[in-house]
């Protein structure tokens, strides 16, 4: 076995994850422990300041609810997450989440951020929920802050969390290795929060080879979440429920900026306005269809329709929007002095996020007050505080949830002690960066008090752990027992390097479970074989090698989004309806059906590594 040393680290609260909800669970947590005399420790994959979704910054911050300024209430928010999930959410844990958020924005304020501000001092948004922000160093400011919180020296870097520990259905702790020494880590804990991010790269990116790794979604969120939560046998919700932007094409550039602030148009290559010209399309997807605004993924069906009829490219009009609204100034010498202050406002709204588009629009001499941009919809992503809404089950709030909905600590999932916020918690969607780090911090405190009331630690046999050490270290094994049959040393009969399994699982979702190349459609008889071929993936996992500790992360990366994989094919299958058209559309169940108005909830026995699907009923917490 690959000579690593062992290092164990006993600890009170245990986050996992260092992006906006830890972050968030990371003040809450230390603020809560310190009155308790409890340790709260980090881990994270990456270094803190640039880790997870937000490393290259953001320029909005998308929930932001108002409640002080009576801008908006919680319910207008539930609505809003609701009608736009086509009715699958839960009402509970929205609100919740919605009742916090502004504290955390006016938090990242505080810490330095900066937000908009107009003439008056009030936040500019972007829409009715969205703060626009100077936002490159957003997450260098929020990590500030959750470092001061726990100390550095309770702060683990550059450490794959691989797999949960579980003794007797509590999860205890959690194993990973660090990405540049030669260790092992074994985390023991009282409580337990993953906050490891959605997932990206599970599905072929548009991209090929040119351009390997862009994506929207960050590469290194691999569905870490979802594996842990998994793996430690918790039930799982709305795994069907898969995000695909329309983003500026090729380089990912947002679009709110131009849909809700610059108040664009887009329309396919004839200059028709799909959302205009398919308006009755909706009818068949009421009420959901007739809500405003129209949901997400019903908005990107209408631009498929004109795609799939042969209408594209489709274009996002910048140069209308922006002729329009510095026309709207009066003379000409203020409609000139307009169009600087757009053209650099819409320049920064990508080199605050997506500095690609940036680079993107200077190699291809766009300038956009002159020249539309092509917008496409993106492969499919797992980001359940963004659109999506896939992520673990976890209880409710003890004041507002159905009973049925709450278990005893608020954000904790199935299985005893062990949390979860952001991405790796389900059915509430549209939190985003604020509402991440605002769930964090509910997660964080709830972990605090679960904690210490149960201030035992169960023993982890110490056999189980070895095992688990060999097992997580063999592709290297693999790889230094095999290198000298062939070579090239991505070539052997031996095994499989961590990008050929990457490619290979990305070929089987795109194909059958309703990627691009498929035109974002599936049926049960694709799904089935795609479950096949991914059931021969899972065999050949046994030979994944690596050459060094990165490509051992990238093996265990792919791990994790093999098991996010086979969770989406199976909750796919479940649902006998399509109710995201412009997500995934089942062809062989092209309808929306009111008896599936429910979620559809997954669990993977560890005893019998049986999966068990089930479809639990919705309770609402407004009507
Ligand atoms: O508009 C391991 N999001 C936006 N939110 C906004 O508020 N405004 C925007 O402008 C946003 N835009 C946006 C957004 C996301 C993306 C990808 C883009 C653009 C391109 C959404 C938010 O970013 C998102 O909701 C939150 O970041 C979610 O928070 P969280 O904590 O659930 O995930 P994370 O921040 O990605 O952090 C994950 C952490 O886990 C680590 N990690 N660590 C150890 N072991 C492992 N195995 C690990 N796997 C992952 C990561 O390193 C990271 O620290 S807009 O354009 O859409
Ligand atoms: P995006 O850049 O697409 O992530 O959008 C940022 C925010 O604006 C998110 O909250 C989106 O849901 C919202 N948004 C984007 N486009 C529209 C639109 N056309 N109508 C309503 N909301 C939108």
């Amino acid at each position: 076995m690959a000579d690593f040393e062992t290092q164990e680290i006993t600890t009170d609260v245990l986050i996992l994850g260092g992006g906006m909800a830890a972050c968030g669970a990371a003040v809450e947590a230390a603020y809560w422990a310190k009155k308790n005399g409890l340790q709260v420790t980090l881990v994270d994959k990456a270094a803190m300041d640039r880790s997870g979704a937000v490393a290259m910054g953001l320029s909005a911050i998308n929930q932001y609810v108002g409640l002080k300024d009576g801008q908006n209430t919680v319910k207008d928010y539930v609505d809003y997450v609701k009608n736009d999930l086509m009715g699958i959410a839960r009402d509970d844990l929205v609100a919740s989440i919605a009742r916090h958020v502004d504290s955390t924005v006016h938090l990242f304020e505080k810490w330095g951020l900066p937000i908009w501000k107009d003439e008056e001092g009030a936040y500019v948004h972007e829409g009715r929920w969205q703060l626009m922000i100077n936002g490159e160093s957003y997450k260098v400011i929020v990590a500030e802050a959750a470092k001061n919180a726990i100390g550095t020296d309770n702060i683990y870097e550059r450490v794959f969390i691989t797999e949960p520990l579980v003794v007797d259905g509590r999860c205890v702790g959690a194993v990973g290795f660090s990405v540049r020494e030669n260790k092992f880590f074994v985390f023991k804990a009282k409580a337990v929060m993953t906050a490891l991010g959605g997932a990206v790269h599970v599905f072929k990116p548009r991209s090929a080879g040119e351009g390997l790794g862009r994506a929207w979604y960050p590469p290194w969120n691999s569905g870490s979440s979802t594996y842990f939560t998994l793996k430690a046998g918790a039930e799982m919700t709305c795994q069907e429920v898969r995000f695909i932007p329309v983003r500026f094409k090729d380089a990912y550039g947002p679009v709110g900026a131009w849909f809700l602030l610059f108040k664009s148009r887009a329309t396919n290559a004839q200059g028709e306005a799909y959302m205009e010209t398919r308006r009755d399309e909706l009818e068949k997807w009421k009420p959901y269809g007739l809500v405003k605004p129209i949901p997400a993924n019903l908005r990107n069906w209408l631009m498929m329709l004109d795609v799939m009829e042969g209408k594209g490219p489709i274009y996002m009009r910048t140069e209308e929007a922006i002729q329009k609204i510095a026309k709207s100034e009066g003379d000409e010498k203020a409609a000139k002095k307009k169009l600087k202050e757009l053209e650099a406002e819409a320049w920064e709204d990508f080199l605050d996020m997506t500095i690609s588009q940036a680079i993107l629009w200077a190699a291809t001499n766009t300038a956009p007050e002159e020249k539309p941009s092509e917008i496409a919809a993106a492969e499919p992503y797992f980001i359940g505080s963004h659109s999506g809404a896939s992520g673990a089950w976890v209880s409710g709030p003890a004041d507002i949830a159905p009973e049925e909905y709450q278990w005893g600590y608020t954000n904790m999932s199935t299985i005893k002690g062990l949390f979860c916020a952001g991405d790796a918690s389900g059915a509430s969607s549209h939190k985003f960066s604020s509402g991440s780090h605002a769930e964090g911090r509910i997660a964080g405190k709830s972990a605090v008090r679960f904690a210490v009331e149960n201030s035992d630690i169960p023993e982890v046999d110490a056999a189980k752990i070895e095992e688990m050490k060999k097992e997580i270290l063999a592709p290297l094994d693999k790889f230094a027992e095999n290198k000298k049959d062939s070579s090239d040393p991505d070539i052997n009969p031996a095994y499989m390097k961590p990008k050929m399994f990457m490619f290979r699982l990305q070929k089987i979702m795109d194909e059958y479970a309703g990627g691009v190349t498929a035109q974002f459609s599936t049926s049960k008889a694709q799904l089935e074989k795609g479950l096949e071929l991914l059931t021969f993936l899972k065999e050949d996992s046994e030979h994944l090698a690596a050459e060094d500790h990165h490509e051992l992360m990238r093996c265990w990366e792919n791990v994790h989004r093999m098991w996010q994989a086979e969770a989406h094919v199976r909750t796919i299958l479940a649902r006998e309806e399509t109710r995201w058209p412009g997500y995934y559309y089942r062809s062989d169940t092209p309808e929306m059906k009111e008896d599936w108005e429910a979620f559809v909830n997954c669990v993977w026995h560890p005893d019998n590594a049986e999966w068990e699907m089930k479809k639990v009923p919705i309770k609402r917490l407004f009507e």
